[in-house]
């Protein structure tokens, strides 16, 4: 969903910059997720459409013999199986001689054979950080030039490297646990590089004053000929809760936890959210409990009980884990705490009552919360988490630490690592005490973002560049 949404919001800034531009939204619907998230989106898209005739969305129809969604190769062969309706989707539209090309998901990478099939240019869409992107391109260099196992070479988590795009070394344990699965992970993650790799360019939700030094290098092997270009555009945020499903059940959950901010002193809460998978076991709730206790800070905890085993896709948005928190908690904090389920997340971070925001550092959250220039605690959880936690603390030195060194399945089965209160109790102590060069430091992103995507901004100024080559490439 927020890989939808986002590309939703990019696709109107494309639309907005030139208007010989249409574009058409191709969906593949998840096999195992309820969709009504996802019609009441796009229901209210077509509603609430800007460019109605430039604009539009076709959902496929759903795979009549979908494969097992627990297995690692789930989304590939998705997209592999829903090949021939992707091209019987656009091929009317390729053969009735208008210039065509594809923009491709990240996960989508797939499709690549249909748009060399349709003799068409295709890009792609990488709603992470440059620096993981960086990290691929390495490790792709190292298989493919070089012949090495990425998977013995980097098996120590405490192995420090150096990687192009990267000022300072790189941790064994901030590598993404997919990239390092011998079993199918790796060569699915190694798949999707090498055709990034061979796309004609690659969008970016960043933005260049943030990564600067990644982009450079990017740009620098660009120029050689090496690399398809990049375009960081980003941030593209959701700031108008598109994404919501607009249930008067949502509407009234914010505004009780819009009016419990609104009764807090400035900058004086914690806000604990852990993105739409993160949950955890009993064990740890307690532990968090006892931290975010004894640090005695105001705080704003989106606590979620953990799916039924099994089944990481099905958790109930509004089901809270209360019965996880330790005896008496919530009487004890009543006059400075709240527990919810599901967070609106960006009116939290927008709400001047919050001070610190302790986080599991998706690529997303991470934009959100420098938009609205509050600081980050690190706690990555799984994907590129990890990726996105050191970046934040090593090389931009914009958060702090509570734990971001341990690895985690990549499938994210088990818990096998415990955050302890102790540590959770510093790091939000330090957190919402934060040195005033970090806050300062938080506070200039904030204003390069928004910067970013003014006109003349870095950002604006880069998707006039995407919009030209697009032009041009058109088949
Ligand atoms: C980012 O994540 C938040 C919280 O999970 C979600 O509400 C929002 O729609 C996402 N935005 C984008 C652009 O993906
Ligand atoms: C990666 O691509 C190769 C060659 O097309 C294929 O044999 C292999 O199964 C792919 N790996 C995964 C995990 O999809
Ligand atoms: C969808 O549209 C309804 C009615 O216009 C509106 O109340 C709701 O907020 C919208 N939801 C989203 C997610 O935009
Ligand atoms: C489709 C595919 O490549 N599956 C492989 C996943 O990994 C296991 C274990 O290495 C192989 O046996 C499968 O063939």
């Amino acid at each position: 969903m927020g890989h939808l949404v986002s590309t939703v919001e990019l696709a109107k800034l494309v639309l907005q910059r030139d208007h010989r531009i249409s574009i058409l939204i191709l969906i593949v619907k998840l096999p195992f997720k309820s969709s009504s998230m996802l019609d009441t989106f796009l229901d209210n898209q077509s509603r609430d459409n800007p460019y109605p005739a430039r604009l539009t969305f076709s959902t496929l129809p759903p795979l009549s013999n979908p494969p097992d969604s627990s297995s690692p190769l789930f989304f590939p062969t998705v997209i592999d199986l829903n090949k021939p309706l992707i091209k019987e989707a656009v091929e009317s539209r390729v053969r009735a001689g208008s210039s065509f090309g594809f923009v491709l998901d990240m996960f989508c990478t797939g499709v690549v054979d249909v748009a060399a099939e349709l003799k068409v240019p295709s890009y792609i869409y990488f709603t992470s950080g440059v620096s993981l992107l960086n990290l691929l391109f390495y490790f792709g260099s190292l298989v493919d030039g070089k012949g090495v196992d990425i998977c013995d070479k980097f098996s120590d988590p405490n192995i420090e490297f150096d990687v192009p795009g990267f000022k300072g070394r790189v941790k064994g344990s901030a590598i993404p646990a997919v990239c390092l699965d011998k079993e199918n992970g790796s060569s699915m993650i190694l798949n999707h590089t090498r055709r990034f790799k061979k796309s004609k360019g690659i969008l970016v939700n960043s933005f260049e004053e943030l990564e600067t030094y990644g982009v450079q290098t990017l740009l620098e092997q660009a120029a050689e000929g090496s690399m398809p270009r990049v375009y960081p555009v980003g941030p593209i945020l959701d700031l108008n809760k598109k994404s919501r499903d607009g249930s008067p059940r949502q509407d009234d959950e914010e505004s009780t936890i819009t009016q419990w901010l609104d009764n807090q002193p400035l900058s004086s809460v914690v806000f604990l959210c852990f993105g739409s998978m993160g949950t955890f076991d009993e064990a740890q709730v307690k532990e968090m409990a006892h931290g975010i206790e004894k640090s005695g800070h105001r705080f704003l905890w989106s606590l979620r009980k953990p799916p039924p085993e099994g089944k990481m896709w099905s958790i109930n948005e509004h089901e809270t884990f209360v019965e996880a928190l330790p005896e008496g908690f919530l009487e004890r904090t009543a006059d400075r705490g709240k527990i919810i389920g599901w967070a609106p997340q960006v009116s939290i971070l927008g709400h001047p009552s919050i001070g610190g925001f302790v986080s599991h550092c998706g690529w997303n959250s991470t934009l959100e919360s420098l938009w609205f220039g509050v600081p980050i605690a690190t706690w990555p959880l799984y994907a590129e988490q990890q990726l996105n936690a050191f970046e934040l603390l090593k090389e931009l030195e914009l958060a702090v630490e509570i734990r971001m060194d341990y690895r985690r399945d990549w499938n994210t089965k088990t818990q096998n690592f415990m955050v302890t209160a102790e540590e959770i109790e510093n790091g939000v102590k330090k957190l919402m005490s934060l040195d005033d060069e970090t806050k300062n430091r938080v506070e200039e992103m904030k204003d390069k973002s928004r910067n970013a995507l003014e006109e003349g901004g870095s950002s604006y100024k880069w998707l006039g560049c995407f919009i030209q080559d697009v032009l041009s490439n058109a088949a």
